[in-house]
Order: structure tokens, then sequence, then C-alpha cells
């Protein structure tokens, strides 16, 4: 298949995504939280979405990778009260929508500075396990998903990583409903990850916890060091995260999407969903003064995204 050429930005979305202030919180903490990112109609949808492929993929004989699948989702934990739910992309048109959201991809091409492709599309879904002790100074299976020195850079003065991730709570996070916590600031301090890990856990007001309502965006760079929560609720969470890389880097979930979805994918998608041949990134870069583009950007109908309009002139 022949990879599409490198051009503009080929649907209508927002730039800047963020405000200057919610810029300079990722810029200190590697991290910002948007709230209001979606209605509550449309976390209702999402919600209803993901329950359904949960059900859908309960149903299979096979729950995992090895497929039998559902719309290519299948469950990469499978407990009681676990559900993570891998290679979500095609599952359902409301999940496919959320990653096409426009000022979600232009949040992550601000903090890349590029424009973006879609690598990887996930869910959980999670529960406090019944019979687990809660530990009140709990330890949480921290993680980073790139290293500083290959992925980051700075331009206009700013902090950019080319891995984020829109990471939207579909349900309300208080405090002990579970929120992803991440040790801040860690995202541009190139230090082993345990090490960091150590110093958050002497002093846990460096770790900070997402509390939030629902409809709210964690928007992310993966060099932040982050994990689930501890939930002490008796609360489901339900997240839907994407992933977003250069329009250079492959599609990591499963390697490719499957013909029959490919062939719906409008013109003007096409490079978020399969990426742009040679190394072209399309720049896209802010001054953290810039005012954010606050045109009103909805969840829709992800093959309905408008084209870019024309340039004036
Ligand atoms: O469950 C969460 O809140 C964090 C998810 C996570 O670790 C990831 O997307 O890499």
């Amino acid at each position: 298949m022949a990879l599409n050429p490198p051009g503009p930005p080929t649907f209508d979305r927002p730039f800047p995504a963020l405000t200057p202030a919610q810029r300079y919180h990722f810029e200190l903490y590697g991290y910002t939280i948007v709230e209001n990112t979606l209605d509550a109609d449309e976390v209702a949808r999402l919600k209803e979405a993901l329950y359904r492929l949960r059900t859908a993929i309960q149903q299979l004989p096979q729950r995992g990778p090895e497929g039998p699948r559902s719309g290519g989702a299948y469950f990469l934990t499978d407990r009681e009260h676990h559900h993570f739910m891998a290679n979500v992309l095609e599952a359902d048109p409301e999940i496919t929508a959320y990653a096409t959201h426009p000022r979600l991809v232009s949040m992550a091409e601000e903090i890349m500075g590029s424009e973006a492709r879609i690598t990887e599309m996930n869910a959980h879904l999670n529960r406090r396990e019944p019979d687990k002790t809660l530990d009140p100074q709990p330890k949480y299976g921290f993680h980073r998903g790139a290293d500083i020195p290959f992925f980051c850079h700075i331009r206009e003065g700013l902090f950019h990583c080319a891995f984020v991730k829109t990471l939207t709570n579909l349900t309300d996070l208080g405090p002990d409903d579970g929120g992803t916590v991440v040790v801040a600031g860690s995202h541009k301090v190139d230090l082993p990850a345990e090490q960091l890990v150590q110093v958050a856990y002497e002093d846990r007001s460096l770790i900070h916890q997402v509390v939030a309502p629902a409809g709210s965006t964690l928007l992310f760079a993966e060099t932040l060091i982050h994990a689930t929560g501890q939930v002490r609720s008796d609360r489901e969470r339900a997240i839907l995260i994407t992933g977003y890389g250069p329009t250079l880097f492959p599609y990591w979930d499963d390697g490719q999407l499957s013909p029959s979805f490919s062939g719906r994918i409008p013109p003007q998608l096409r490079p978020l969903f399969q990426g742009r041949e040679h190394w072209t990134r399309g720049p896209r870069y802010r001054q953290l003064t810039d005012p954010v583009d606050a045109r009103g950007f909805g969840l829709g109908a992800w093959d309905e995204r408008p084209a870019t309009p024309p340039a004036p002139g």
C-alpha cells in the first residue's frame, strides 16, 4: 500500500489546543488535566461502548490476543476486578471517534511538536480487589514508555516528547477512585526510573494523583513515570487511552489495521491512522503565550471529520 505523501494537516483541528496555563502546567509536571474535553452525553456514549465491548469479549471462547477477537480487541488482563482491553481502535465507532477527536489529537500534537498518528489504543475497567487489604502507603506499578534522550527535545523554550497519551476518565474520580498516579516532573529527569520512584516514595507529595470529574483528559508525555492508582472505593473506574506519535512512527498495537476498516478511512484522516511516507514530521510549535484556539469540537462521528479549510487569500 502506498503511504500518504508529506503535506499540511488534512483535517480541521484547533491549534494551540491548550491554554498557556495548561501548557505551563505540563512543562512543570509532565502532565496536564483538561476538564470537560467530553460532555456528559459523550461520556455516556463512550462508557456504553466500553461496557458493550467488555461483554462481547467475555462471550468469546478465547478472550486473549490469540483470538477470536471482537473488532480486533481482546483482554490483555482478564481478572474479575480488572479488564484491560487492548487494540480497541476499530472495535466500536464511538471509540474510534475518541481517538480522532480534533482537540485531543491537537493536544497531543503540541506536546510532540509534530503532526500525530495513532500508535495504540486501549481501555481499563478496574475496581478494588475485594479480598485485598488496602495498604495506606501503596506501592504502584510505576513505569515510563519512552526515554528522555531519544524521545524529547526543546523548541521555543518548551519541552516536547514524541510519545504522548490522552487518558480520559469516563467515571468521576475522587481521591479513593484509583486515578492515575505520576511522579511529578519526572518527564525531564534523565535518571533511572527506580531512583526517581524511590525518592517519590520517601516524600509522597511528589506523587500526584488524578482527581477529576468524568470527561476529563490527562495529557502526558510517556517519559513521565506513571501508574494505575489504588482503588479504595466500591466504584468501578473506566478510562480510555490513545497513544500518539509522529507520522513516521508505526502503529504498534497490532502492527496493522484490518483491511475492512482501512477501506473506510476517509482521505483527510489517513495520515492520522496510517502515518506518512519519509522522515517528515509536520512540525507544529507554539509560543507559551499564544492564546488557545477555543473553537468547539465535539466527539462527533469519526468518519465525518471536516477536512482542513483552505488557507485564507
Ligand atoms: O491505569 C492507569 O491509570 C494508567 C495507565 C497506564 O499505565 C498507561 O497507559 O501506560
